[in-house]
């Protein structure tokens, strides 16, 4: 049988403490390098936080599997058995840029169920935090069920991106939304727009591209909080590939598939 809550505990733990690190780290220089394009950014401490998180979760439980996007982790190609979906750093650019706006973002899932979602802002050590069937909180403030909300009253994250003419979606379905809603904001952090989301800082985010680890633990506050989650287009999302992504108050959620995206 597996012990969630003591599992629970431990990621908890060593949440915390590689968000010490990322903190003490602001006072040394960043090394930084490009991914697959100059603006697909990783840092020296993308990699190390990764690690350190990866270090811990194997020395404790080497029968788990760990899906990291630094790829230190394992060749993960099914949900079966406990596996951690970690992103170190969500928000790369933001933590070169800005030393705010991101997150470290941990998801554990038990033959493909989210059982655990750790979202931690480190800068307002902010832990976003989820458990299966218990609820959600922010630190030890539980976060209420989300109430119904309309889309003129809504505030919906979005990136200006998907405005613009793009291989990913129609532009045109995005721009009538935008203008209905009371207003946007784009975050560049999608495990912290998750967050937001659970939180009723926003009512909706939706975006083209996201990686598993991009939302992994957001999922499991989501749904802890009653609101909904699909793919731009309704579908179910799938934890082992790249998707679109649409999370947001459930009323909200079905208004914009059923009268905006899927018209
Ligand atoms: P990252 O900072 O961990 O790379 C920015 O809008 C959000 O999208 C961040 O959560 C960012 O995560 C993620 N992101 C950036 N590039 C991406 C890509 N090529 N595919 C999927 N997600 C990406
Ligand atoms: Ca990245
Ligand atoms: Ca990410
Ligand atoms: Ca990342």
């Amino acid at each position: 049988m597996t012990n969630w809550k003591d599992i629970d505990q431990k990621a908890k733990q060593w949440v915390k403490e590689a968000g010490e690190k990322i903190r003490s780290s602001f006072e040394s220089t960043l090394s930084i390098q490009y991914k697959s394009n100059p603006n697909d950014l990783v840092t020296n401490m993308d990699k190390e936080i990764e690690q350190f998180l990866i270090g811990k979760i194997q020395e404790t439980y080497p029968e788990h599997r760990i899906l990291g996007e630094e790829g230190y982790g394992d060749e993960v190609t099914s949900l079966d058995g406990v596996l951690w979906i970690i992103d170190p750093i969500d928000g790369t650019m933001n933590f070169v840029h800005q030393q705010r706006n991101f997150a470290i973002s941990v998801g554990i899932y038990g033959d493909g169920i989210g059982y655990i979602g750790l979202i931690y802002d480190v800068v307002h050590n902010e832990l976003y935090h989820a458990f299966k069937g218990e609820g959600a909180f922010m630190n030890d403030l539980p976060l209420p069920k989300l109430d119904k909300v309309k889309i003129e009253e809504a505030i919906v994250s979005v990136n200006a991106t998907w405005l613009l003419e793009n291989p990913r979606i129609d532009h045109n379905l995005m721009i009538p939304i935008v203008k209905k809603v009371r207003g946007t904001r784009s975050y560049g952090s999608a495990a912290l727009e998750c967050a937001y989301v659970a939180s009723g800082r926003l009512d909706a985010y939706m975006t083209m591209r996201l990686a598993p680890w991009d939302f992994a633990a957001g999922l499991v506050l989501i749904e802890e909080v009653g609101g909904s989650m699909s793919t731009i287009t309704g579908e179910k999302l799938d934890l082992l590939t790249k998707n679109s992504f649409f999370v947001g108050e459930k009323n909200l959620h079905n208004y914009i598939l059923s009268e905006y995206l899927n018209k």
